[in-house]
């Protein structure tokens, strides 16, 4: 009876060998097979002539290059759409961004305010979710720009934690000239333009109540010329108040649901991106993860850190992609250190093409080049 007991036990424990064998093989396999890490590095507004790869001899993108090396360049790759918000929603949904409202015909079409009640609806399948559910630790850092509340200013249902992402750090919105001091506005031109026309009927009005009052055809009121100055007055306050605080009102950082840094400053900012994206690569060696990078490196406004600022032949434009391309090495270093190069699917692109119109109000070039086929 000994002798079968022991020959009993030595057969289960080669079964729980094999078991735990089988296990170790499965999840060996399922880590670095069916469930590899994945990096999405997204520029914005980045030009395709603006990278070496795609054949760019004066800006220098290496690392980017590295990755085109080690992999494939798509030259057949369409966004969705020429502009951030719908772009990124269909990007994240896999849909064109008509299906999930994210389209706008003959209004703004990306979100302009923190404030907005609009957004991604929380109903719509992201890959983010996707993954999340299969397990992966998943991370938005950077630029959002689909949205934050809905009926109040907490309840943060279309912000990127409600749509799989575990870890948020990053700009709700976008990166604003109306953000970085000196650097203009984009309101200017709508509000020129909006304007001329409220200022010509002011205009109008005006001479024609001095012009009857002076030839006693009418007595005006003295309350009616109070009224329409004190309707001018706030009109010009509430402009005036719209562009000294939208700084201080929009332009802000968040890590998850909470505001870290208001207004936004831009100091180091590439540098904080890429350190948070780098700590969180550390922090999931051991499990599969989802990282998407989303840079707000080469929308206007530009800036570049002091290692990059004046480096590039191409201005700060160039500044500011050759520094994205350095946060895309040290990000490529991190997996290298951590031996994940060989599970991890690294993809870079942009939402869209260069705003190759885009210069600074002292004629500087801002915008990036779509090469020699495009425009
Ligand atoms: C930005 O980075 C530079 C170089 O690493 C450093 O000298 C400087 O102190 C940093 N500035 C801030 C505000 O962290
Ligand atoms: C990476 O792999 C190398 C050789 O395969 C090994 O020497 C090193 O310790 C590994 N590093 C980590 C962080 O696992
Ligand atoms: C490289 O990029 C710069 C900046 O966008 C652009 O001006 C230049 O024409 C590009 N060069 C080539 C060869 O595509
Ligand atoms: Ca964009």
């Amino acid at each position: 009876i000994f002798h079968l007991f022991l020959h009993t036990r030595k057969k289960m424990g080669l079964l729980l060998l094999l078991i735990i064998f089988q296990c170790a093989i499965n999840s060996v396999k399922t880590h670095s097979v069916s469930k590899p890490n994945i990096i999405l590095l997204m520029a914005d507004d980045l030009g395709i002539g603006d990278l070496g790869c795609y054949g760019n001899r004066t800006l220098r993108t290496p690392n980017i290059d590295r990755i085109a090396e080690e992999g494939v360049t798509l030259t057949q790759h369409i966004a969705a759409s020429p502009l951030c918000t719908p772009s990124r929603a269909a990007f994240l949904t896999g849909r064109y961004p008509i299906r999930s409202g994210m389209v706008a015909f003959s209004r703004v079409g990306v979100f302009l305010f923190s404030a907005s009640s609009g957004g991604l609806p929380s109903e719509e399948i992201t890959f983010s979710k996707l993954l999340k559910q299969k397990g992966y630790a998943t991370a938005l850092i950077g630029k959002w720009h689909l949205g934050m509340n809905c009926e109040s200013s907490n309840d943060f249902c279309h912000h990127p934690l409600s749509h799989g992402f575990d870890y948020f750090y990053g700009l709700p919105v976008t990166n604003f000239r109306d953000c970085k001091p000196g650097q203009g506005s984009v309101f200017l031109k709508g509000v020129q333009k909006g304007l001329v026309i409220p200022i010509q009927i002011t205009g109008i009005a005006l001479v024609s109540l001095a012009i009857v009052q002076y030839t006693g055809l009418l007595k005006v009121p003295f309350q009616a010329l109070a009224y329409f100055l004190l309707i001018i007055t706030i009109s010009l306050v509430v402009l005036i108040f719209f562009f000294y605080h939208f700084r201080h009102l929009n332009c802000f950082l968040m890590r998850d649901h909470e505001i870290i840094q208001q207004p936004l400053s831009y100091e180091n900012l590439t540098q904080r991106l890429t350190k948070e994206a780098m700590q969180f690569v550390e922090r999931n060696t051991d499990t599969p993860f989802l990282l998407v990078l989303s840079y707000l490196h080469v929308h206007t406004a530009l800036y570049a850190s002091e290692n990059f600022r004046g480096k590039s032949k191409h201005g700060l434009y160039g500044d500011a992609v050759e520094e994205m391309d350095w946060s895309v090495g040290q990000v490529l270093d991190v997996l290298e250190k951590h031996n994940l190069s060989d599970k991890t699917l690294v993809y870079f692109t942009s939402d869209q093409g260069a705003h190759v119109e885009e210069i600074s109000s002292a004629g500087e070039v801002h915008g990036g080049y779509n090469g020699i086929y495009k425009g």
